[in-house]
């Protein structure tokens, strides 16, 4: 059963995907994964993310020295493959939109792997929101406000919680903090994977 919490205007709808769903979703994103490899973006300061992405759609989110930007083609120069049906179903379902999302952002965290604050800003219109689905690990999830800095609240995400981030929360700051290695069965080598679904035109 799944419960709807509000965190600083972020939706979060708990155990939104029950087990076997999620082992669907994850076996769909299986062959996206061996198409486009993940890999960790460089920073526009020249760190390497300790995140490590790929995508499916028609975009796929991209930085390096040059800064943060959606690219219609995987490092490797092929198009990024299609988002799998499994994810537009939950897009559908939770959002209610019949606009597709553009993007599937995939993120991969490792042992030690983190995500500073940040907006989500890359894509052209904000008042479509952005919506993510956590497989895997928990991950210590930190929302803020509209600004840097000032009052933050956490909450743990953990595999089968869906988050949208929209309407006056759409440029909230957030981050993940840390995940807690190893406290989910679904990836066999442990770790946590995330989609962000976007619409990017
Ligand atoms: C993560 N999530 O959960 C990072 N962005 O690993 C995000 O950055 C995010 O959860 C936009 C909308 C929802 C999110
Ligand atoms: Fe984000």
């Amino acid at each position: 059963m799944t419960e709807k919490l509000v965190i600083r205007g972020v939706e979060l709808w708990k155990s939104w995907l029950d087990e076997a769903a999620q082992a669907r979703l994850l076996a769909a994103l299986r062959p996206v994964l061996q198409a486009a490899p993940a890999f960790s973006p460089e920073t526009p300061w020249g760190r390497r993310m300790s995140v490590r992405m790929t995508s499916a759609g028609r975009y796929g989110w991209y930085s390096d020295r040059r800064g943060y930007r959606y690219v219609t083609r995987h490092p490797s120069g092929n198009p990024w493959p299609p988002i799998p049906a499994e994810a537009l179903s939950i897009w559908k379902s939770v959002t209610g939109l019949a606009r597709e999302p553009d993007c599937c952002l995939i993120n991969w965290y490792g042992e030690g792997a983190r995500m500073g604050m940040h907006q989500d800003r890359d894509e052209a219109d904000f008042s479509w929101p952005v919506l993510s689905v956590s497989l895997g690990d928990d991950a210590l999830f930190r929302v803020g406000s509209v600004t840097r800095g000032g009052r933050t609240e956490s909450v743990w995400l953990k595999s089968g919680d869906v988050a949208v981030i929209g309407g006056a929360a759409r440029l909230v700051y957030h981050g993940i903090d840390r995940i807690r290695f190893g406290s989910s069965r679904l990836l066999p080598e442990g770790g946590r994977i995330n989609l962000t679904l976007r619409v990017v035109e």
